[in-house]
């Protein structure tokens, strides 16, 4: 436990927080809590969690590599067009571990298995948004989050069974 643990029981840098967000198709088709208990009982933690309509200027943020790509504008309406659960995940790998359980962006080559892989058939609607980099999820967990609002602690089970 001490491995992971600085004094007064906060983390050391052994883990990773990636934003991820359920985009709306997934919170209108009622599949919240499938893919939030997807995520749990892998063992990462979540650090913080809220139902929002994403402004404009969010989702541009988000996207703004897209920019100029023709899916771009579209995908910024869709994903504004109604509630999405923004949410920071923590714990060792987080980054690569999540986007190995979303799948691959396009559901036609995401493996049965993955969120993606099980939950969609269109590319556009595909539930879900996961950070891909370390430097694109701090930027990223800024825009829908402000840092009061992610709680640091630690489940017991961690130390002792998962890390
Ligand atoms: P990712 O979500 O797997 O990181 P990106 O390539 O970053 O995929 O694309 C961001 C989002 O843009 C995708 O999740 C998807 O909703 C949408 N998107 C990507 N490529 C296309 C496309 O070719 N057509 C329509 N939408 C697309
Ligand atoms: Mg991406």
């Amino acid at each position: 436990m001490d491995k992971i643990l600085r004094k007064g029981g906060k983390r050391k840098g052994l883990t990773e927080r990636t934003l991820v967000f359920l985009k709306p198709e997934a919170v209108m088709r009622g599949l919240v809590g499938k893919i939030v208990s997807r995520i749990e009982r892998r063992g990462l933690t979540i650090a913080a969690m809220k139902l929002l309509q994403p402004t404009r200027k969010q989702a541009e943020k988000i996207y703004e590599v897209h920019k100029g790509m023709n899916f771009y504008e579209p995908l910024i309406d869709h994903v504004t067009s109604g509630p999405i659960l923004a949410m920071v995940i923590e714990g060792p790998n987080a980054i690569s571990i999540l986007r190995n359980i979303i799948g691959k962006t396009n559901p036609i080559e995401a493996q049965p298995g993955t969120i993606r892989g099980d939950f969609a058939l269109n590319v556009q609607k595909n539930m879900i948004h996961a950070s891909d980099s370390l430097e694109n999820a701090k930027k990223e967990i800024k825009i829908l989050f402000s840092s009061d609002e992610i709680l640091e602690y630690q489940k017991p089970t961690e130390a002792q069974y998962m890390f």
